[in-house]
């Protein structure tokens, strides 16, 4: 693949430093300017904190760029008609050499294409309540069933249908981990009432497993669920009015797609007065944490 990779993330994978992958689609698509700039570049220190290169992953004029300056990163977050990107947008995105904020699948094949071995996101995409008949169904799911990247999440958003998005990634040999639970954590809140496939207390034991998996030649990726912290986490309540209200709204504006998922983050952000975007903001700063210290036990 024609790739552009910056120095620093190239001269990282070369000698076998750790290197950490973020997606674009969070911030041309997933949060207000000025705020989703300012949590790109957070996100970017504190990866850099522990001694790990962060790559965010992106299409500048067509060329999928692996590693990103200040100004590119401000750029996705101001510019406007920036396409999202997930598998099936890749080549007509490239070939038309525009702009393209890549989304959980578009990062991830970019990402393993680099050779980086994980991934921090917010939340992934999953199947979307009502797809027995609208069939939405996220790509990143169908991604993490077949490019080995390790993507550390909080969960699937809560937007979704938790339960049929975890018979998703059972049929496709997706293992979940929960990071320090047994309960998959469901973005703005620590609990959903579904179980993770396996509890990591450490992110030594989420590296073993990850190594294993690789002696045992499965490919596809691996979701570690990472709940949001205590004191960021929001009232279920307040977050099912809000869910329920947004989708609602969605459904009589009749916006569905690639549409649906941005449409409904920022609906819920003005239905809860912002409380959902500073939820949004602390569980990937959470998530950035856990996927530096994962990276480093990787490369030990
Ligand atoms: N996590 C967030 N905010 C986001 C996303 C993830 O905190 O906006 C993005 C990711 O790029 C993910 C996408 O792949 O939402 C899912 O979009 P869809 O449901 O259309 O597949
Ligand atoms: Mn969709």
């Amino acid at each position: 693949m024609l790739i552009h990779v910056s120095d620093e993330v190239q001269e990282a994978l070369d000698n076998h430093q750790p290197v950490v992958a973020l997606e674009t689609t969070i911030i041309s698509h997933g949060m207000p300017y000025p705020t989703n700039v300012e949590t790109a570049l957070k996100v970017e220190e504190t990866i850099r904190s522990f001694g790990v290169v962060p790559a965010t992953i992106g299409i500048i004029d067509g060329i999928p760029t692996v590693g990103m300056n200040k100004e590119q990163i401000e750029e996705f977050g101001t510019r406007k008609g920036i396409k999202k990107v997930s598998r099936r947008d890749l080549a007509s995105v490239c070939a038309n050499k525009q702009w393209g904020a890549t989304t959980v699948s578009g990062t991830m094949i970019i990402a393993k294409e680099a050779g980086i071995k994980v991934f921090v996101t917010g939340g992934i995409g999953g199947v979307h309540r009502g797809a027995e008949t609208t069939m939405d169904i996220s790509a990143d799911l169908e991604e993490l069933a077949q490019t080995n990247v390790a993507v550390v999440c909080a969960g699937p958003k809560a937007i979704l249908d938790l339960g049929l998005t975890l018979e998703y990634l059972e049929t496709k040999g997706v293992t979940i981990v929960g990071y320090q639970t047994n309960e998959l954590p469901a973005f703005y809140t620590r609990e959903s009432g579904y179980p993770v496939d396996v509890k990591c207390d450490s992110p030594k034991e989420i590296a073993d497993l990850i190594k294993m998996k690789n002696e045992l030649h499965l490919e596809g990726g691996m979701l570690i669920a990472n709940p949001i912290p205590q004191e960021y986490a929001m009232n279920k309540l307040v977050m099912d009015y809000a869910i329920d209200q947004a989708i609602e709204e969605a459904n009589e504006k009749g916006i569905k797609g690639k549409d649906l998922t941005p449409f409904l983050l920022s609906r819920i952000s003005d239905i809860t007065g912002g409380e959902s975007l500073e939820s949004n903001i602390h569980l990937i700063m959470n998530n950035a944490v856990l996927g530096a210290q994962l990276a480093l036990e990787l490369e030990k």
